[in-house]
């Protein structure tokens, strides 16, 4: 690879509308933080900035709902997020946000300098529009019908009972939901960045010039080529963002995902007066760590603005990761299916670096990974306790007990010392090669194999055995196992910079760099070493019972959730009320309905006879469990078939906010054919 002279880390700006949560880290926020620490400790010339992103519709919309205003909200998260990173150990040089007037003149002046060299294409195109509310309507700000499966809650952009993506001229019954009106279409102008006109310069700078980029970033990246690219429009109607420097641009902002990526440079201004080094010189590598669902916007549009404004470098590498889950279901900030990182930090003081390990040991940098609290507790009391937390601790020990605390000298050598010996340099030389390939996980558990042979060489060689016959051979034993210590401190530092440190006060190892890692004479004969104190301690089972029922806890309150009500139906008089049959029954047998995804065909026991239903429940429900089921039936509703079968009836239900069924339960002691009334 070319030798740089410097680097410039950027990591995502994350929205400044909700906290951070595991997700983000093991994605994004660890591999970066190792990977700055890393070069750092090489005494490189590097920067790595951050943000938060402050701008953008989600965080109108979090405003709209609390009863805030937009700036309110992000100087709530921006602070905790800001401190959040910190407390982890997260070395940002810089942590701005998109909000600061220096980001504010220099997206602007980037914009103007786009725009008159006549970069952008400005098209009149026609876009929902509130009439009682007079504004133009974001897609997130609308809701209907999904025209793909029928929910009605859909969004403007997206329909998340099915997945699909939506134009918000695709919803049947819009509704805006600023003021509930029917939005109408409505003309208007916006600055569009043609892509299509950079497509050839991109196809050559990834597809030939970048084939070193990860799998599931080239991958992406290509098939998004393949397809064509269309021109992007890069403002949008909203008043909540930096305005559109153009004369008759009132009521327009810069989209977010114009603005946000430029953040990386105005927080660099920000950092430092010589910033133009940092973003303008071919000798400086840049990197952008960020999740897959940015890939786009910085594999493609970013370079494709950064190429047209004509004075910046592009980045050189792009190490997005995968998903993380938890405990096996997608992370959801709106579910408030996540573990937040100000939560934890709290709940666990001094163990951000258990945090810091396991996201790191478990990153999703292929494919999607899971994270458990049970794998949480496995790694701490079995890998860092267990390994690393015991050598170093029996290491510290036994030369307190056997030689005051002092190094002791070396005396001949076996073909295990000298095994273990060489393994530092090994070790060192194997992390390096994994970091410079993004691949943390296997960084990482290098590091931790080195714990692992002298966890071994102790239990192997046995000093506390043989001091009395042969302390000559204990010392030896000890020095080596101090100089294994002494790397290890060194070699963990980027993953675990807080145990790092502890672990080098213990042995008063000062004036350390990366690059004396591998080194076998760390620590000279006679250094008097501090006293030991525990790295790790046991995480107990009610520790990780009381986090699953946290989470257990959050899932319920969700689900309880109040729906969005619909509003109240015209009256009925109390005799049509009266008409209706509705009673007690149990369910005796229940099948799925072939070829169908909802239907489940029930047998059902009225108290007055046994019919056959079909109803709408497959989806929420196995056949097995059913069976003795109560349930409410409306009796008398005209019989109908239904994929061939004749339903006679109706089992009543009630929805939760994500649309899950349950049955309306009757006490249990209710009995079979008692009226509903
Ligand atoms: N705020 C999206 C996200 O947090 C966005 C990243 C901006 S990076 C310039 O996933
Ligand atoms: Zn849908």
């Amino acid at each position: 690879m070319k030798e740089y002279k410097r680097y410039t880390l950027t990591a995502a700006l994350p929205y400044a509308n909700g906290p951070i949560h595991f997700g983000h880290l093991a994605g994004v926020y660890i591999p970066a933080d190792i990977f700055a620490r890393y070069l750092r400790g090489k005494s490189l010339d590097i920067i790595f900035v951050c943000g938060s992103d402050e701008h953008g519709v989600p965080i109108t919309i979090k405003a709209k709902n609390e009863g805030v205003s937009p700036q309110d909200v992000v100087d709530k998260y921006h602070s905790l997020n800001k401190e959040s990173f910190e407390r982890l150990g997260i070395s940002f040089d810089i942590y701005s946000r998109t909000t600061s007037p220096v980001h504010y003149e220099t997206a602007t002046e980037f914009f103007k300098t786009l725009y008159n060299k006549g970069e952008f294409i400005e098209k009149t195109t026609e876009q929902y529009y509130d009439p009682e509310a007079e504004q133009f309507l974001a897609d997130r700000y609308i809701t209907g019908t999904c025209p793909r499966c029928g929910n009605e809650n859909a969004y403007g952009d997206q329909c998340e009972n099915c997945g699909s993506s939506l134009n918000a001229t695709d919803l049947i019954n819009p509704q805006s939901m600023i003021s509930g009106a029917v939005p109408v279409l409505k003309e208007t102008n916006h600055w569009f960045l043609p892509l299509d006109k950079y497509e050839a310069f991109l196809k050559k700078w990834i597809l030939e010039d970048n084939k070193h980029w990860k799998p599931n970033v080239y991958g992406q990246c290509k098939s998004w080529l393949d397809g064509g690219l269309q021109p992007r429009a890069v403002s949008r109607d909203l008043d909540w963002g930096i305005p559109v420097p153009v004369k008759g641009a009132e009521g327009k902002v810069l989209y977010v995902w114009f603005d946000a990526p430029i953040g990386y440079i105005s927080a660099t201004r920000e950092l430092t007066p010589d910033w133009e080094k940092y973003w303008k010189s071919e000798d400086t590598r840049l990197i952008h760590f960020i999740g897959k669902d940015n890939i786009v916007f910085h594999c493609i549009v970013f370079p494709a603005m950064l190429n047209a404004e004509g004075s910046y470098i592009l980045p050189e590498n792009v190490p997005a990761n995968e998903f993380l889950n938890l405990e096996g279901d997608k992370l959801s900030t709106s579910r408030n299916w996540a573990v937040w990182l100000h939560e934890y930090l709290d709940e666990f003081p001094g163990k951000q670096d258990v945090l810091r390990y396991v996201l790191c040991a478990n990153a999703p940098e292929t494919k999607d990974n899971d994270f458990t609290w049970k794998d949480f507790q496995a790694r701490n009391n079995n890998e860092l306790l267990a390994i690393f937390g015991n050598f170093v601790n029996r290491t510290m020990v036994l030369t307190h007990k056997y030689f005051g605390g002092k190094v002791p000298a070396q005396a001949e050598l076996s073909d295990f010392d000298h095994e273990v010996l060489e393994q530092f340099e090994k070790s060192k030389q194997a992390i390096e090669k994994s970091l410079d390939t993004f691949r943390f996980r296997e960084a990482l558990k290098e590091a931790m194999d080195l714990a692992r042979l002298g966890n071994k060489y102790l239990a192997d060689t046995e000093p506390w055995k043989i001091f009395k016959t042969d302390p000559e051979r204990v010392r030896t034993i000890l020095n080596i196992s101090l100089q294994l210590t002494a790397n290890l401190s060194i070699l963990f530092d980027p993953f675990l910079p807080d145990t790092s440190s502890r672990l080098r006060k213990m042995i008063d190892l000062k004036n350390f760099s990366w690059a004396d890692g591998g080194r076998k004479d760390l620590l000279e004969v006679n250094h008097l070493l501090n006293q030991p104190e525990l790295l790790f301690e046991r995480i107990e089972d009610e520790v990780i019972e009381a986090q699953l029922q946290k989470l257990k806890n959050n899932k319920l309150d969700n689900e309880n959730k109040a729906l969005v009500s619909e509003p109240s139906k015209s009256a009925v008089s109390f005799d049509d009320f009266g008409k209706m049959d509705i009673r007690v029954a149990t369910i005796l047998s229940a099948e799925k309905v072939a070829k169908t995804k909802k239907l489940m065909k029930l047998l059902v026991d009225t108290g007055i006879d046994k019919r056959t239903v079909v109803s709408g429940i497959a989806e929420f429900f196995e056949p097995e469990n059913l069976v003795g089921q109560k349930v409410c039936i409306l009796l008398n509703l005209e019989p109908r078939e239904i994929k061939g079968i004749q339903s006679q009836g109706m089992i009543l239900l009630s929805e939760n906010a994500d649309g899950k069924l349950f049955f309306v339960e009757p006490r249990p002691e209710a009995v079979n054919g008692s009226m509903v009334k």
